[in-house]
This record gives C-alpha cells, structure tokens and sequence, in this order.
C-alpha cells in the first residue's frame, strides 16, 4: 500500500495513514486505498483503529491536487470522501481514532466520521477551509458540526483558529485526552474491549444511535423497542445473560471508584 498501513492486535485492525512527508494530506488515490483497507478490514476484525504516521494525524485535503480540479470533479471528489467515510461510519466495525498533532480539514472531517475519538496533549483541531478559499466537503458540516454544534463550528471557520485537545474534549470532538505519545495504545485498548462486545449490540450501537438522534423522541423509543427485543433474543445475548446470572469472572460492570 502506498498511504495506508494494516496491521492487526487481536480482533483489532490498527490503520496508519502513512504520508508523513505530505502531513497525510488526503488525495484521490489515498481515499480510494482507504476504501480497499475497509472491505478487508470489514472482512477479518471486530473492531478498527486509525491513526497517523508522523508529525501529525492529518493536513486534510491533499491542496496541490485539488487546485488542479474543475468544479464538477470537485463534487465528484467530495461525494466519494463521504462515501468512504460513510462506510467507516455506517460499516460492520466499531472504529476508533487515535489523534495528535493537526487534526486539520478533511483530517477533522475523517476523525468525526469514526465512533470514539482519543487525542493526546499534542493534537490540535482547525477547520482553515475559510483561509483557502474553499468550504469543507468531506462531510464536516453534518458529522462535525453534530459533534461541537454549529456555532462553535462556525467559530471555528470564520476565524481560522486552532483549538487544542482539552477544548476538543468540552465541545465534544475528542472522548478522551491522553499524554503525548499514549493515544494509539489508549484507542487500541479501548477497540480491543470493543472487539469483545456481542457483534449485534456493537452494530446496533454504530448504526441506531446516530439514526434514533435523528428521529422525534416518540419514533425513537419505538425503533429502540425493537432494537432492544431484537438483539436480547439472540442466541448470543442469551449466552452473555446467563454468564453474568451464574457469576462467571469478569461479568460485572467495573466501579471507576474503587
Ligand atoms: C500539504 C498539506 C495539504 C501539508 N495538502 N500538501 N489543509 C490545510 O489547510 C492544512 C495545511 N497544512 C498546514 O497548515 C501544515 O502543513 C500543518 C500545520 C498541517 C503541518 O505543518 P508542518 O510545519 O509540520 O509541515 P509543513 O512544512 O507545512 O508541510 C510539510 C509538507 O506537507 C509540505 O510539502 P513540501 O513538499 O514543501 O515538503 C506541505 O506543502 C505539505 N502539506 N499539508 C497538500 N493539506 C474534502 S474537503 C476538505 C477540505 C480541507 O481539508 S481544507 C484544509 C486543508
């Protein structure tokens, strides 16, 4: 692979943008490699990690492509960024991200489209499109502006300004602030516990929470009804039940306290 790398922990996938040298700058090709690692990703873990190679996590649009692009490829280009994000999104797996450095643009925008996002001290967050001329297009201004809303979000790009994790963290970007240097170890624990979750609570978890935000509270109880009846009759569910009721080890919910 030319951008990415793969490599496996367990049941997790741990994904590496590997354009250092470019920042991870995101270009035609790299989304379409992204593509290619979800469908075998999708195919061989239970959860998915992804991070950066480098100095940063991602610069965002790949800039030196883009300026070269007519109008109608550009909608082309940002059609097919929010299908690929979509998959990460509304896919098989559980995906989290492990942030430093420039969390910039598209990087935000690919950072917002995953389910738990880990930053470390070092990570930055910037939505510069303003500066450039140009408007997100990578599905920011429906995932991104859900995250932080869309005042902070419009903030955020009429002043061009940087914030840091701890601000991510109140606004909603980040989940977790970890130390420089601890975010990847952090987000692959947090996957591998993932990965132990019952396959069809975790795909009900990604898929109708976003969908039940999305309804009025009255058609969300009703959906949540059937969700709920529907993964507890599972063969599964059953097993996990019954290892909790007969007190087996590591059935109990742990207590942050002590
Ligand atoms: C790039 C890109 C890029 C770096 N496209 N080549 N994104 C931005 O507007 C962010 C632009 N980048 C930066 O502000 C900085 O590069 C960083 C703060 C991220 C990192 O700074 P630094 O000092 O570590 O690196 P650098 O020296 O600026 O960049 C190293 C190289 O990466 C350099 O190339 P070189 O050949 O001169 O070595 C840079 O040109 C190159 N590089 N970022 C192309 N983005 C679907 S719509 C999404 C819309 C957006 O994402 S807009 C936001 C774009």
């Amino acid at each position: 692979m030319d951008y990415l790398t793969l490599e496996y922990n367990g049941d997790v996938a741990v994904v590496g943008l590997n354009r250092p040298q470019k920042r991870n700058a995101i270009s035609d090709a790299f989304i379409e490699e992204l593509n290619d690692v979800i469908t075998e990703v999708e195919a061989r873990a239970k959860a998915a990690v992804i991070h950066g190679h480098g100095p940063h996590f991602c610069a965002g649009l790949d800039l030196a492509e883009h300026v070269k692009k007519t109008p109608f490829e550009g909608v082309h280009g940002s059609r097919r960024w929010h299908e690929v994000f979509a998959r990460m999104q509304h896919g098989k797996l559980p995906w989290f991200a492990a942030l430093h450095g420039a969390v910039v643009g598209g990087g935000l925008e690919l950072a917002s489209s995953v389910h738990v996002r880990v930053a470390d001290r070092s990570a930055f967050f910037a939505l510069p499109e303003g500066q450039r001329g140009i408007f997100v297009g990578g599905g920011a201004s429906v995932r991104s502006a859900r995250l932080m809303g869309v005042s902070r979000m419009t903030d955020l790009m009429l002043t061009g300004r940087s914030i840091d994790a701890d601000t991510a963290e109140r606004w909603g970007i980040a989940n977790y602030v970890v130390d420089n240097g601890t975010a990847l170890d952090t987000a692959i624990k947090l996957a591998r516990h993932a990965a132990t979750n019952a396959e069809i609570s975790n795909y009900a978890i990604i898929h109708a929470l976003p969908r039940i935000a999305e309804m009025g509270r009255e058609d969300g109880l009703f959906v949540e009804s059937f969700i709920a009846s529907f993964t507890a009759t599972s063969p599964e569910a059953e097993a996990r039940l019954n290892a909790f009721l007969s007190k087996k080890a590591g059935s109990k919910v742990t207590n942050p306290n002590g």
